[in-house]
């Protein structure tokens, strides 16, 4: 197992060059924001503090350099506690290492047409190559193009406020257009629109990076897009553009080439040449802080956490465990998943009774029809499977939609004997990774789909699902269940070297190091999407 102080103490330095070549001014923008205020029960004003790795990762980075994080103020007692900028400073708790949270207010008609119709109706489904959820959008694309102004707006302000050339990093499908908004808005923008570029920046100059942390669907797809030529010009604003893997990146160049006259690509370079400008697409899949969560699997609290799960759950102590954790999405595969071990307990009797499959599904975007009605066909699957088998002192299917504690969290994947995570498609996701993080020295069995971005890094030692499959998915469960220690241990070590290679940190040092190399437009150094 590599020395993790070692390599915590070279990713720091990786990162403080970077952070320094990037001139130590970074604006983020970001749909979430890192700290959240609310009134709490005695009406005195509570911080939330960042969940998330990502949040807490990029939390971290911005406590180290001068910068600003733009996004949507959404809690209740946000707006008291910001100064006449709509600007808070934090962390709250360390005075030394602060940096400004810039908030941006949205109305009713706002949210509803920015975030819950385009952003989670539109290009979620779309992204995720479900067109048949994919809803009709109409004025809600003028909402979604009025905030993301509002964005661009707030960046160009950081970017005059900067003393360089700040770097600016967005982040995800929220914040499409924002960057050739900001493009118009600097002056930097060849092909503008209407009376021409407008600098707004006094003159600053910002290289601008976009990290997608969903997948880019084919070209075949991506075409039913009905504003499909506007989010490829929005989105060629960028000098950067970060995915998860290299499908994504050929999915996307495809999609330039195909859909938007007057770009130039170059599949081989992996850029596109438009009104101008360079844009650079590359991949870096995201990691998780290792060195966090396994800090937490081996809390006192996750040690109590896991024995008080299984005692207020009616597990047994032999019971073998097997675990799923997702938001309540329709990508996630749940249903299938569910369908699998129904197949698994009606095939293998000598299952019954031996092991338990406990899914925590937190919930999720639940105002959208789509999603409350997925709430209740897991609901309704967990209770089929539990019909059918449950005895008086087992039941096949644990299901829970509370919110666990992180280290919690952390704990029952250490109980588990295997992690089942088979979206139906999936960006990256985190939970695979986090499943190995937290593994100790008994781990436990990977069970991925291939149809996760996850399974493009670790899918040569998990046991692979295909989600549709019942029959194989079932076959699978059992090879998992039955896999000699041996076995389990060669493919648990091999996982925890892949998680901790490339963990959060050196994802960080990945996109930071592109966005250096594209300022500095060198090209020469390869990142890992070159390989
Ligand atoms: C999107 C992309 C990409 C869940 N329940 C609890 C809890 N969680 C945490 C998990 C994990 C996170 O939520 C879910 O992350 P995923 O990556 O699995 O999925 P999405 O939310 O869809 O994320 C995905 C990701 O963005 C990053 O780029 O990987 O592909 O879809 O971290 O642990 N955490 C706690 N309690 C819970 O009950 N503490």
């Amino acid at each position: 197992m590599p020395n993790t102080h070692l390599r915590a103490d070279r990713v720091e330095a990786d990162l403080d060059r970077l952070l320094t070549a990037a001139g130590d001014e970074l604006v983020v923008a970001s749909n979430r924001q890192p700290y959240r205020h609310d009134y709490g029960d005695d009406g005195e004003v509570t911080v939330d503090r960042p969940a998330g790795g990502l949040t807490a990762g990029l939390d971290e980075v911005m406590r180290r350099v001068d910068g600003t994080w733009i996004a949507w103020g959404d809690g209740e007692a946000d707006a008291t506690v910001v100064d006449g900028d709509d600007t808070v400073t934090v962390p709250p708790d360390d005075a030394e290492n602060t940096y400004a949270l810039r908030r941006l207010w949205l109305d009713e008609d706002e949210v509803e047409g920015y975030y819950y119709e385009v952003a989670n109706q539109v290009l979620w489904p779309l992204c995720h190559a479900a067109l048949g959820t994919v809803e009709s959008c109409g004025d809600a694309w003028a909402d979604y193009r009025r905030v993301n102004d509002q964005f661009a707006d707030a960046m160009a302000d950081a970017a005059t406020d900067a003393d360089g050339d700040p770097l600016v990093w967005l982040h995800d499908y929220h914040l499409a257009l924002a960057p050739r908004h900001l493009r118009e808005r600097t002056g930097s923008d060849t092909g503008g629109r209407g009376d021409g570029p407008v600098d707004r920046t006094g003159g600053a100059d910002p290289t601008l990076a976009h990290t997608w942390h969903i997948p880019w669907p084919s070209w075949d797809t991506f075409r039913a897009c009905p504003n499909r030529e506007a989010l490829l010009d929005g989105l060629l604003g960028n000098d950067l553009l970060v995915f998860h893997v290299p499908r994504y990146c050929e999915n996307f160049l495809r999609s330039a080439d195909r859909g938007l006259d007057g770009t130039a690509v170059d599949f081989d370079a992996g850029t596109v040449d438009y009104r101008g400008r360079t844009t650079t697409v590359r991949a870096a899949p995201m990691g998780v802080p290792v060195d966090r969560i396994r800090e937490q699997a081996d809390s006192m609290e996750a040690a109590g956490f896991r024995a008080a799960f299984r005692k207020n759950r009616g597990i047994d102590r032999d019971t073998r465990l097997a675990v799923g954790v997702d938001r309540l999405d329709y990508t996630k595969g749940i249903v299938q998943r569910l369908d699998a071990f129904e197949r698994l307990f009606e095939e293998r009797p000598d299952y019954r009774g031996e092991v338990t499959f406990v899914q925590v599904g937190t919930e999720s975007r639940s105002a959208i029809p789509a999603y409350a009605d997925y709430q209740d066909r897991v609901e309704a699957a967990v209770d089929r499977v539990n019909d059918r088998f449950a005895t008086d002192d087992w039941r096949p299917v644990v299901y829970t939609t509370e919110m666990i504690s992180n280290e919690g969290l952390a704990g029952l994947y250490r109980e588990a004997d295997l992690a089942v995570v088979s979206p139906i498609r999936d960006g990256m996701n985190l939970v695979a990774q986090e499943f190995v993080a937290a593994g100790g020295d008994d781990p436990g069995v990977l069970v991925l789909s291939d149809q996760a971005g996850a399974h493009d890094t670790l899918g040569e030692w998990a046991v692979s699902v295909r989600p549709h499959d019942t029959e194989g998915f079932a076959a699978a469960l059992d090879d998992a269940l039955s896999m000699s220690e041996r076995e389990r241990r060669r493919r648990a070590n091999a996982l925890a070297d892949g998680v901790e290679d490339d963990d959060l940190d050196s994802w960080l040092v990945d996109v930071l190091g592109a966005v250096a190399r594209v300022a500095s437009a060198d090209g020469g150094v390869p990142t890992r999407a070159d390989h």
